[in-house]
């Protein structure tokens, strides 16, 4: 198969400078190499084109509370959802590369177009607060509710993504969550498989648990890989790091069952995103580097 390569080089959902470099280092780490060791071929579509922070007023469009550059997002989120869809229709793997993680509302507004679709969201945070929630009016803390239409997107088609439903919706490895966040996502048909129960029952039963979720009765899976789901040791390079996430091999283990889960065939990966990569904080590029082996994990890279 061929995986196309997307770079969504923004930074209007993130409360740091630089995860707009994201597609440039990640690419810098070789991800197309890793893709063809994989046995797929790469196409690399470049970057959409993204304005200029500076030259936009971030607070031009503020629904009834608080959500900055949201016109700039919408943008870019369209322009990315076209990507996204054409590729799917062509038959090839889209891979988007951040970016925050606002560029997901794009990602899943394209992928869930023409099909029912389930997503599994590998990430600290649970991205459920909406302008009305949010404690720091950044949209890449939103993208999830945004995809399912919640709050202040409820009104907003073009951050829908019209085949995904919350009960095919798993979020693995929480544990970052605003107060009423929390209780959005408490009252929410969202499954949320927190540290706590990675720590009680093991990574690989977790995650099972989780691809049984978003391949329950839909044609394919999106998977959103938030490299602050790590352990910062292991991934320094991101704007928003929180202790106690999972090891380097707990998250090759995970990717591992995203390909299994592929290659058994009753719902496939459909799309796939590499977000936060954030290559001013990071040290030597490793967060990068470990974003693109990731990517080959979830793709089918065996060790023999
Ligand atoms: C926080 C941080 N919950 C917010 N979210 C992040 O701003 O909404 N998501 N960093 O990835
Ligand atoms: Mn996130
Ligand atoms: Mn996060
Ligand atoms: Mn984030």
């Amino acid at each position: 198969r061929t995986v196309r390569i997307i770079g969504a080089p923004t930074d209007y959902g993130a409360n740091r400078r630089g995860v707009d470099m994201g597609p440039s280092a990640i690419r810098y780490a070789g991800l197309a190499d890793a893709v063809e060791r994989t046995g797929a071929n790469a196409a690399d579509a470049g970057d959409l084109f993204v304005a200029r922070a500076e030259e936009r007023d971030p607070d031009a469009e503020a629904p009834a509370g608080d959500a900055k550059f949201l016109r700039e997002v919408e943008e870019v989120s369209e322009r990315l959802a076209e990507e996204v869809a054409e590729t799917v229709a062509d038959g090839e793997l889209p891979l988007a590369l951040g970016g925050d993680h606002s560029i997901a509302i794009g990602t899943l507004a394209g992928t869930g177009r023409d099909a029912e679709i389930g997503a599994v969201w590998f990430d600290a945070h649970g991205d459920f607060n909406t302008p009305e929630t949010s404690p720091s009016g950044n949209v890449h803390g939103m993208p999830l509710a945004a995809a399912l239409g919640r709050g202040a997107f409820a009104d907003r088609e073009w951050a829908q993504s019209e085949g995904l439903r919350e009960e095919n919706v798993a979020i693995v490895g929480l544990r970052s969550v605003d107060g009423a966040e929390r209780e959005a996502l408490r009252e929410s048909a969202v499954t949320v498989y927190t540290m706590s129960d990675i720590d009680a029952r093991g990574l690989t039963p977790v995650v099972e648990d989780a691809l049984d979720v978003a391949t329950d009765g839909v044609e394919g899976f999106h998977v959103s890989l938030d490299l602050d789901w790590l352990d910062p040791g292991e991934a320094p390079g991101v704007g928003t790091p929180i202790r106690g996430g999972v090891s380097y091999r707990e998250a090759h283990a995970a990717m591992e069952r995203v390909a299994a889960r592929d290659a058994a065939g009753d719902a496939v990966l459909r799309s796939m995103e590499l977000v936060e990569v954030n290559p001013i904080l990071d040290e030597h590029n490793e967060t990068a580097e470990l974003a693109t082996e990731l990517a080959a994990s979830a793709l089918g890279k065996r060790i023999l």
